[in-house]
């Protein structure tokens, strides 16, 4: 099957809006037979779009499939970089491994790879993430900043920021960060967040930022361990989500937001971050490898670690840890 006649017909289905499209057209656009439409039409049939046919008129669509590939991705997508490559899976172990190789093979800044399913998830220190067949956004992307090895941990952030504004934007709701990598609503994880590097010394060749949304799970689909510390956005809203035109409008945050902090430096977005966080000001307990401190969480610096004022007064920044914060 030629994928350049799938992709146009289903790019005109989609632009007439449930109107019928002439299968005669196509086929004379690229000299196929009306028969070889049909199968096309079969083909998009069994990838789970519904579609009809009028007589004589030609075939409109009637709905599309609950999946975040390429053609309902790009449907909404308004990054001009981010998302120009899709890689899209059914199903993968993770979809880090994939974008480590595809970075690797040299794959564009603003590269993804998307699966609706991952059967080993990881989050940090290889910790296992929950992924649900097509109840999230498992996604990766491979972006090439101008930055230093020591300006990369901050993308972390960057990705927090854009991640919030784009749950914002599409369902109104107001998430708050956990520094460094996670997003909460109601105190309960919604997203989390994996940055990993590909750098020389002094050369970051590219960053693989892996983010993991919980949109449309409902309690019963997270496993018992995670029932009180998980929620997604369909049980905070009440409603199912897009996911489709979140991941699109999450690209286009996380290039707009990169883009600034090359231009800008890291200051605008602390300022984001900040006004987003519920990690400032709060007494938290952080755990680190060697080591638990307690203190008041007083501020990111311009390098984005966090600041704790400690117990003695003493100040002490930390880049790395599992934060808890007390009621
Ligand atoms: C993270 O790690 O939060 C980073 C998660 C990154 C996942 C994305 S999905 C796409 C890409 N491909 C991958 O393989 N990974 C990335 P961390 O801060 O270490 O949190 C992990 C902890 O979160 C686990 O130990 C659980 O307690 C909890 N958890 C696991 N799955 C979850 C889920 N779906 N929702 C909320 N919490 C979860």
């Amino acid at each position: 099957m030629n994928l350049i006649v799938k992709t146009e017909l289903l790019k005109r289905l989609f632009e007439a809006n449930g109107q019928p499209v002439s299968g005669q057209e196509i086929a004379d656009q690229f000299q196929l037979s009306r028969t070889a439409i049909w199968k096309y039409i079969k083909e998009l049939e069994q990838d789970g779009y519904e579609i009809g046919t009028i007589r004589k008129k030609g075939y409109y669509l009637i709905a599309t499939p609950d999946k975040v590939n390429a053609a309902n991705i790009k449907k909404y997508l308004k990054a001009t970089k981010y998302g120009q490559q899709i890689h899209y899976f059914e199903t993968c172990e993770s979809t880090q491994l994939i974008a480590h190789d595809e970075a690797q093979n040299d794959a564009p800044d603003g590269t993804v790879v998307i699966s609706e399913e991952q059967t080993s998830g990881k989050g940090r220190m290889s910790r296992p993430w929950d992924s649900a067949v097509s109840k999230g956004i498992w996604m990766s992307v491979i972006v090439r900043p101008s930055l230093t090895p020591q300006q990369a941990p901050q993308m972390t952030l960057v990705a927090a920021v854009a991640v919030t504004r784009a749950i914002q934007d599409i369902t109104g709701i107001h998430p708050n960060i956990k520094w460094p990598n996670d997003i909460l609503i109601n105190g309960k994880k919604v997203v989390g967040i994996l940055t990993e590097l590909l750098a020389d010394p002094d050369r970051v060749k590219a960053i693989i930022l892996g983010i993991g949304i919980n949109v449309n799970q409902e309690a019963v689909n997270f496993p018992p361990e995670l029932q009180t510390i998980a929620t997604s956005l369909n049980i905070e809203t009440g409603n199912q989500v897009d996911r489709a035109k979140l991941m699109a409008k999450t690209l286009e945050y996380l290039q707009h937001y990169t883009e600034l902090y090359e231009k800008d430096g890291f200051t605008p977005i602390k300022l984001l971050w900040e006004s987003y966080s519920d990690t400032i000001g709060k007494r938290v307990r952080a755990v680190m490898l060697n080591e638990t401190i307690n203190g008041t969480a007083i501020g990111i610096t311009s390098d984005g670690m966090l600041e704790l004022k400690l117990n003695d007064g003493s100040i002490r920044g930390i880049y790395s840890a599992d934060i808890e914060i007390h009621k």
